[in-house]
């Protein structure tokens, strides 16, 4: 079965700009139901565990580096077919490369600070929210 959940954030770029409000309201156009969201700054190790599946690939420090650099936006959000209706409205992961009107095409500066995270998968989508949500918030999530 597909998934009606994914896992988005809106990474250290995007909120340090000041872009996070439009990034959301894009969101919300774009026919996603906002419903659970967090903003926190994650520690190195937090960090180093959320992208633990990168560890080998040789942008893995920078990576993070970068994401504990300042406060991101946690969300989960809904819509049918979640995972893939999310990856298809950021865009490529480099910004250079993403199509007209996406996420990244809009609001991300570069391969590295590209504005904002998504799920791979829904098995995927399920861990990261985990790892953001505690026990309050998915209760919320599971009666939504
Ligand atoms: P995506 O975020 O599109 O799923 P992945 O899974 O290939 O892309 O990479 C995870 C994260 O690692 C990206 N969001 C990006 O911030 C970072 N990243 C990917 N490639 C590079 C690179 N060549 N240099 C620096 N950071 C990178």
């Amino acid at each position: 079965m597909v998934g009606t959940q994914t896992f988005a954030m809106l990474k250290p770029d995007a909120v340090s700009s000041g872009k996070a409000g439009a990034i959301l309201a894009h969101i919300e156009k774009s026919g996603f139901a906002i419903r659970a969201m967090r903003m926190v700054r994650l520690t190195r190790a937090e960090a180093e565990a959320f992208y633990a599946v990168h560890a080998a690939r040789p942008f893995y420090g920078e990576l993070v580096e970068f994401m504990s650099s300042g406060p991101v936006v946690a969300l989960a959000l809904e819509a049918p077919n979640a995972v893939l209706a999310w990856r298809d409205a950021i865009g490529a992961t480099d910004p250079a490369e993403a199509a007209e009107g996406t996420i990244r095409k809009l609001f991300a500066e570069s391969k590295g600070k590209n504005a904002v995270h998504g799920s791979d998968s829904d098995e995927n989508a399920a861990r990261e929210i985990a790892f953001f949500f505690p026990e309050r918030e998915l209760a919320l999530l599971a009666s939504a």
